[in-house]
This record gives structure tokens, C-alpha cells and sequence, in this order.
């Protein structure tokens, strides 16, 4: 059965739509530190999560929330999380790293790795109390260097565990280029460890679907760990208000807070010899580089999908639309005025 391209993209606008209304109330400064969205993650989310059956786990990290709001948690607890409230999925808590949802056995961590003894465990659980299920393990590509992470992947071969270790790669951690930290091919190291391994387009969530669809038949049917690696972009960077994407959004702003200063320590006397200085910016024009491929609008798995559905049918995608904004416009609503009434 080939996939429902109208229910991924659903799924994906939906998601799409809560993140962009949580940048702005982050924006607004109504959820305090960091914030890590899944925008550019979403064919990825969406390709596995439509795939889960009741009894299959999902083990995240601190870009949890597109797989827990396609898995079907609570928009009004996950934003009221965020913004620390008490009647927050974890009782304002955890915030938007740490989030548990046990009635759908989905847990997320901000420790980078910890998704895979996570998934390993729920995996296990599964095996023994629920055959046929299995549990899933997103990660970032600066994840799979984690001792814990590839431990868990040994266990999970040598115990034949029904666990699928997904990889979103966007090629960058933090600032820190993948080159510059993962050493090798993944594949091959999956392969390695004895896992069946798959690598996708992230961005195409059509190609998602077909290689989880692959990838969960085998788990299920008791055939040990997969792992797919799965190509992607962060259109916000790596957090809201990433510092290298600052420098192409807001230049004027970066050169007063960040250009200037370093130009500064450049022509400083004494110090580091001028061809380390100069590696260092040539490094950090580097870092700037990958940060903005990062916001390749043709690596955005929307507007990949978009074209298609308007062509098949406008007016369908048109009432989709808008029915998913103004639902998402009552969430947001029903979030911040249970907000109000508290204070
Ligand atoms: C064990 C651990 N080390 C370091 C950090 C700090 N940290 C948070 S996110 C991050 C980068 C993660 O990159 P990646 O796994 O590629 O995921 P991405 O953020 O790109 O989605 C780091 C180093 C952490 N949270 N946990």
C-alpha cells in the first residue's frame, strides 16, 4: 500500500503550525531558555509516526515535539509544559526537553545519546509484554559518536531488540560541523554493529515512509534493530535565536554583537600568529556556511510535498489548511488563556 500523502502532510502542517506559533510565544518571551523545534525534521517524524501501532514506544531527544504531537499528546499539555505551568504534561517540569507521556509510551531527553538505553528498554519491555510492538530512537548525528548510544545499539543486536534507531542528520550540532565530529559512515557503522541499515532523503517524506515501512516489518517481525539514517535541515538552526543563522538574518545586528568584536580580536597586538587567526575565521565562515544550508527552502519537506497535493487538488489542500491553522489558533488560545487565569 503505497503511503497517504494527504495524511503525512497533514500531519506535517499541523506540527509545522504549533512550532511556528511556539517560536512566537517564545518570542514573546512566555517560554524561558532554549528552545529546540523540529522544523525541517517533520517528513522524518511524520514518515514512522503514522506508522506506529498501539504498544510501540518512541524515545526522543530535546527536538521532541513533532513525534509527540503525531503520536497524539496533548497540544494544551505540551505548550503549557514549555511555559512551565503545573498543568503542563509533566507538571511544568520538564519543559520542552524532558517530556513523558506514558499512556503513549513516549519519553524525550535533553541528554544527548540517552534516546537509545530509552528505546533499548522500552524495546525489551515490548519483547517480553507486547511481541510485535516496537519502540523507536530519534537522535542527531552528533549523537551516534555517545558511548551510550552504541552500546545500546550492541545490546539491542545481541538481544535482537525491536528497536528502530533513527538518525536525523543535518550535518551540524550546535556549532560544531559533522565532519568535524563524526568520524567514518554511518551505515557502514551500523552495519557494523550487525543492524539491517537504511539511509533517506529526510525531506521526502514519501521515501520516510516507504524506508520505516521496511524497516518495522523486520523489527516486528522479530528480525533484530534497524537503523536509518535520515537527511535533514533545521530551518531555525539549532535553537530559536541561533547565533549563526543570526549573522544571515540579521547582519547589522551580528556585526555590532558579534562581527565587530571579533574583527577586534583579530587585529589585536599579540597573541595567536596571523594564519591561526586567520584559520579561525576561515573556520568560522565555515560554521556560517553550513548553518545556512540549513534553511535550503528546496531541502524543506513541506514545500516538497505542497506542490503535488495542489496540483492533484487545490481546494482539498486549501480547507486542510486552514482547518489545521484555525485549529492550531484555538490551541494556542485555550494554552495561553488558561495561563491567564492563573495569574
Ligand atoms: C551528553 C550531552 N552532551 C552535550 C550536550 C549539549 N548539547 C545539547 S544539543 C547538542 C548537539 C546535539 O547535536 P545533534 O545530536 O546532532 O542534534 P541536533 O541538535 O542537531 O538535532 C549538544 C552537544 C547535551 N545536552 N548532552
Amino acid at each position: 500500500m503505497p503511503p497517504d500523502m494527504w495524511n503525512l502532510y497533514a500531519m506535517m502542517f499541523k506540527s509545522r503550525c504549533f512550532e511556528e506559533a511556539v517560536r512566537q510565544i517564545w518570542k514573546d518571551g512566555q517560554i524561558s531558555g532554549e528552545m529546540h523545534l523540529g522544523m525541517g525534521e517533520e517528513a522524518i517524524a511524520a514518515g514512522i509516526v503514522s506508522q506506529l501501532i498501539e504498544g510501540d514506544a518512541l524515545a526522543l531527544e530535546h527536538r521532541g515535539t513533532p513525534p509527540m504531537l503525531m503520536r497524539g499528546v496533548d497540544p494544551v499539555a505540551l505548550l503549557r509544559e514549555f511555559m512551565g505551568q503545573p498543568d503542563g504534561l509533566c507538571g511544568g517540569m520538564g519543559g520542552h526537553m524532558h517530556l513523558f507521556a506514558p499512556e503513549k509510551l513516549a519519553a524525550s531527553s535533553g541528554i544527548v545519546g540517552a534516546s537509545g538505553p530509552a528505546a533499548v528498554g522500552f524495546a525489551l519491555a515490548g519483547q517480553m509484554l507486547r511481541p510485535g510492538t516496537v519502540s523507536v530512537a530519534f537522535f542527531g548525528e552528533s549523537a551516534t559518536s555517545q558511548g551510550m548510544l552504541m552500546e545500546s545499539m550492541n545490546l539491542a543486536v545481541v538481544w535482537k531488540l525491536p528497536v528502530i534507531f533513527v538518525c536525523k542528520d543535518n550535518a551540524i550540532g550546535i556549532t560544531t560541523p559533522a565532519y568535524m565530529a563524526v568520524g567514518g559512515d554511518l551505515l557502514a557503522r551500523a552495519q557494523a554493529f550487525g543492524m539491517k541499515a537504511f539511509e533517506v532523503d529526510g525531506a521526502d517524506v514519501a521515501a520516510v515512509w516507504l524506508a520505516s515501512e521496511a524497516a518495522l516489518r523486520h523489527a516486528r517481525g522479530g528480525g533484530g534493530p534497524v537503523f536509518l539514517w535520515a537527511h535533514c535541515i533545521h530551518l531555525e538552526g539549532h535553537f530559536l535565536g541561533d547565533g549563526l543563522l543570526d549573522m544571515l538574518r540579521r547582519p547589522l545586528y551580528s556585526f555590532r554583537k558579534r562581527i565587530w568584536p571579533m574583527m577586534k580580536g583579530f587585529f589585536r597586538r599579540g597573541g595567536a600568529p596571523w594564519n591561526e587567526r586567520l584559520a579561525s575565521l576561515r573556520q568560522i565562515l565555515g560554521y556560517v556556511v553550513v548553518a545556512q544550508a540549513q534553511t535550503a527552502r528546496q531541502n524543506d519537506p513541506l514545500a516538497r510535498t505542497r506542490p503535488a497535493l495542489m496540483t492533484e487538488n487545490p481546494t482539498r489542500l486549501g480547507e486542510l489548511e486552514n482547518a489545521i491553522r484555525h485549529e492550531t489558533g484555538q490551541i494556542m488560545a485555550t494554552s495561553l488563556q488558561a495561563r491567564g487565569s492563573e495569574i
